[in-house]
């Protein structure tokens, strides 16, 4: 019996090769450029969240495992969707009060799990999470016009994850590239190509980092963004595109991206625990073109 299924599974193999061969070779004959590699066709629960001026719409209850989040910013200005889980003990009304006195203060009651970083209205960002059981948060830690942070206008919203996990495992996802967040620092490829693509992000170090993605306006560099986020005035120098938000250590996101060819850079903007600076003042980001 197992035999018989291990030669359906082999024939299987072998037509799928065939396939990818043929598409392949079609791809060669028309002289086009070999198709970007597919997105995995996992069978994953899906999130929509739709973020507005200043609210979440998403369901109360999430399956935990892997989960695919896609992130709409259906509001005027920019947007993230952070997904906290509450550490053990705390209550949701202690952590929004202590959200109020800022990050510093707020970040250690939550063990940040990522989701879709700020993207500019009318865009959206898809990210798939891997969530553990447990309360959660969906917050939105971007500081809005006159310095008031949109999570005291109302960007949060409860929610809880419960029920059957995923029965998709991380290996399954097919990853294009990798992205490491460590001390102050970011590794990944300083070349990207165009189209769709997957990258892994991992948090490697043993404080909380987010990679938010900035698209370059022509001419600018990074210090223009430094000198932006020090003192906002007038239009910024970039567009926000997304990327994964805050991430606890050891953790890792996939984030999808379809980029167009441009000057590009990944960002950390999480404030330090001692100094209250930001990771991009203490150099925490890293250029890239994608061509
Ligand atoms: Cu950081």
């Amino acid at each position: 019996m197992s035999g018989s299924i291990a030669a359906w599974a082999s024939r299987g193999l072998i037509l799928f090769i065939l396939a990818v061969l043929l598409s392949a070779c079609a791809d060669d004959a028309q002289g086009n450029k070999p198709a970007p590699t597919p997105t995995p066709k996992l069978s994953l629960n899906q999130l929509n969240i739709t973020a507005r001026d200043f609210s979440f719409e998403m369901p109360d209850t999430v399956p935990p495992g892997l989960v695919d989040v896609k992130l709409y910013n259906n509001g005027a200005v920019p947007h993230q969707a952070l997904l906290a889980r509450l550490k053990d003990g705390v209550t949701y009304d202690q952590l929004l009060v202590t959200f109020k006195k800022g990050l510093v203060a707020g970040l250690p009651l939550i063990e940040p799990e990522g989701g879709p970083n700020t993207v500019i209205a009318r865009q959206g960002q898809e990210v798939i999470v891997n969530l553990p059981q447990g309360r959660y948060i969906v917050l939105g830690l971007e500081t809005g016009q006159q310095g008031i942070p949109n999570l005291q206008r109302g960007m949060f919203k409860i929610f809880t994850v419960k029920g059957p996990a995923s029965v998709d495992q991380p290996g399954s996802i097919q990853v294009n590239s990798q992205a490491v967040l460590k001390e102050f620092s970011f590794t990944l490829p300083q070349r990207l190509p165009t189209g769709e693509q997957m990258i892994k992000v991992t948090n490697e170090d043993k404080q909380v980092h987010e990679l938010a993605l900035l698209k370059l306006l022509p001419g600018k560099t990074v210090r223009d963004v430094e000198s932006y986020q020090m003192a906002p005035s007038g239009e910024p120098p970039f567009e926000q595109i997304g990327g994964t938000a805050a991430l606890a250590p050891g953790l890792t996101n996939w984030m999808k991206l379809d980029l167009e060819a441009g000057d590009y850079l990944a960002v950390c903007m999480l404030p330090d625990a001692q100094s209250g600076k930001s990771h991009l003042s203490l150099g925490m980001y890293a250029p890239f073109v994608v061509e």
